[in-house]
């Protein structure tokens, strides 16, 4: 899809803008809670989304949307954004810098394009299928790590904030002490980035959403990691997603099982 990637890498860098520019005026920004009270969303994260759905309308008004905030609208043909307008809404909300707009586009359901971008970090990770993973325009590629001793992952605890029995508590105290280091971020889309650069060799999360995963899925895949479910397949959503290294990706499937 020729011009796909100048078009969700302006796009995002300029809805991060925006998030940045609202947060500036705190006191103005208006935050609820969803389906659960640590489940934040806030007015920004509605006002971005439908600045992104409206520019992207124009460039591609046969597109469909998939947006965290405002669900789904069908388009005439098999293409779709699947959107997050703000992943890390509670870093957002407490002023932490780890925060991203992230901006999949579907083709046919799979995976083709994405871009994630960091605005407090300026940092815009993009890839297209079949043409390599990129940060900030330099090639990124998953890291050659193949032992949990020397591993730096990270993962998230989505599955507590919305409430479930079985959560990832139990495979954290598992798998903590085999590892070098553990990392919270709080953003999936910025956690799967991280492993597609290098600088994390795995990330884990149960209960994420298609929008968290959307961007990062591709950019991942086109550097090289491994992007499955914990069983290697594609049920990420319903079983759990691992992202790794491809030395690192079997040694965390086979802990969360
Ligand atoms: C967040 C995810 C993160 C998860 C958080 C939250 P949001 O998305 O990116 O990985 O652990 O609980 O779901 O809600 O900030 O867009």
């Amino acid at each position: 899809m020729e011009n796909i990637i100048p078009l969700i890498c302006e796009t995002a860098k300029a809805a991060g803008k925006l998030a940045l520019e609202r947060r500036k005026n705190f006191e103005d920004v208006r935050v609820f809670s969803k389906e659960t009270p640590a489940d934040l969303v806030t007015d920004v994260d509605r006002e971005v989304e439908r600045f992104i759905v409206e520019r992207l309308k124009k460039a591609t008004p046969e597109f469909g949307f998939i947006g965290e905030e405002y669900g789904v609208t069908e388009g005439s043909s098999g293409w779709a954004y699947c959107i997050d307008p703000i992943d890390g809404t509670t870093s957002y909300v407490h002023g932490s810098p780890v925060f991203c707009v992230s901006i999949g586009v579907l083709k046919e359901d799979e995976f083709y394009a994405g871009a994630v971008y960091a605005p407090q970090l300026d940092e815009l990770y993009y890839a297209e299928k079949g043409k390599g993973a990129f940060l900030n325009g330099t090639p990124i590629h998953a890291s050659k790590c193949r032992s949990l001793g020397e591993a730096l992952c990270a993962t998230g605890f989505g599955c507590i904030r919305a409430g479930k029995e079985k959560n990832n508590l139990e495979y954290f105290v598992k798998i903590v002490p085999q590892l070098q280091e553990i990392r919270r971020t709080g953003s999936a889309a910025f956690d799967i980035c991280q492993v597609a650069a290098g600088r994390f060799d795995g990330y884990w999360e149960f209960y994420l959403h298609q929008y968290d995963i959307a961007a990062g899925a591709i950019i991942a895949m086109e550097a090289g990691a491994l992007f499955t479910d914990v069983n290697g397949e594609k049920e990420y959503l319903e079983k759990g997603l691992v992202c790794a290294a491809p030395g690192v990706h079997p040694l965390l499937c086979r802990e969360l099982h």
